[in-house]
């Protein structure tokens, strides 16, 4: 550990642990769930850590929420209901709410304390749960699913942590059978789905599982977040029976809908070609999730 830097150490990347130089801690406290720390760095704005892991940076949050959000979206026309589980930063909700189609937009973070930090320190963000179709709930995204009456969402995005820690369950069978019984038929989800040069068996497990849930599209998709183990992250994208769904070809583009009423600003990283492009996967990982 070098002294005045923040380095990222978990068994869930062993033998390496990136860096970020401290300026200033601006929070460190101890929820009923995880240890929460924000810092300033000295090239990436702030960053959330939680338990150890860093979350969000200032400077490459976007290419992350934007991905998760908009891949979902963008394959389906006219989402209305969205669920988010996990996202206490609020990122994804101010993505969610671009779209002027959507109506309800339900989030179910299990830690109070993120959305307060996120609120403190990343107005930016937190600013996502301004929206009048924005409802938080404070719990655990799998006690909220098991409740959510079957078929009610569009759209289901999982922003969650590492399955070190509360997130854990978000990553197992049980809860993808619950996801797909809260879709609507051709309804879509898109969970956080690590990374391929680290967790390749972490995501063969989540691919073989979505393969005997879901009954419409499965598709591996990933993205470039500077900051996170190995620079690059990935997400599972899955349809329910129903309206097929064609996820590399969207048929819902932002700039023809965008809700621009907000003001928020323009798209940093999400466009149309890089949204196709997201699924073309290299040839290792290729091989491995075709079972080849
Ligand atoms: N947009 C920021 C990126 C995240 S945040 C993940 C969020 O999921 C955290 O706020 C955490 O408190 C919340 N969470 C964890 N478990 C649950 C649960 N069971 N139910 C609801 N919310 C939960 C993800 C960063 C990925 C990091 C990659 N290394």
């Amino acid at each position: 550990v070098i002294p005045g830097w923040f380095s990222e150490i978990s068994p869930m990347w062993p033998g390496e642990a990136h860096s970020l130089k401290v300026e200033k801690i601006l929070f460190q406290q101890k929820s009923k769930y995880q240890d929460v720390m924000v810092f300033q760095s000295s090239t990436y704005g702030k960053v959330l850590i939680l338990d150890g892991v860093i979350q969000v940076t200032e400077r490459d949050e976007c290419a992350y929420r934007e991905m998760i959000t908009h891949l979902p979206l963008c394959s389906i026309p006219n989402p209305k209901k969205v669920l988010v589980i996990g996202g206490g930063d609020g990122g994804v909700l101010c993505e969610v709410s671009r779209h002027s189609s959507v109506e309800q937009i339900d989030i179910c973070e299990i830690d109070a304390m993120v959305v307060d930090v996120s609120k403190q320190h990343f107005p930016d963000l937190a600013v996502g749960f301004q929206d009048p179709r924005v409802t938080l709930h404070i719990g655990d995204g799998v006690a909220y699913l098991n409740a959510v009456p079957e078929g009610t969402y569009d759209a289901i995005i999982v922003d969650s942590s590492d399955p070190i820690g509360p997130a854990q369950e978000l990553f197992e069978k049980p809860f993808f059978q619950s996801v797909a019984k809260a879709l609507r038929p051709g309804g879509v989800v898109c969970t956080q789905a690590e990374s391929i040069w680290l967790h390749m068996h972490i995501i063969e497990n989540i691919v073989a599982n979505c393969r005997q849930i879901f009954k419409g599209s499965i598709n591996y998709a990933w993205t470039t977040v500077p900051t996170y183990p190995s620079g690059v992250i990935g997400f599972m994208l899955c349809s329910t029976e129903g309206p097929a769904v064609d996820f590399k070809h969207p048929v819902n583009p932002l700039d023809e809908n965008e809700d621009h009423s907000k003001a928020k600003g323009p798209l940093k990283f999400y466009n149309p070609e890089i949204h196709s492009a997201a699924f073309c996967l290299p040839s290792f990982a290729k091989r491995r999730l075709n079972g080849k």
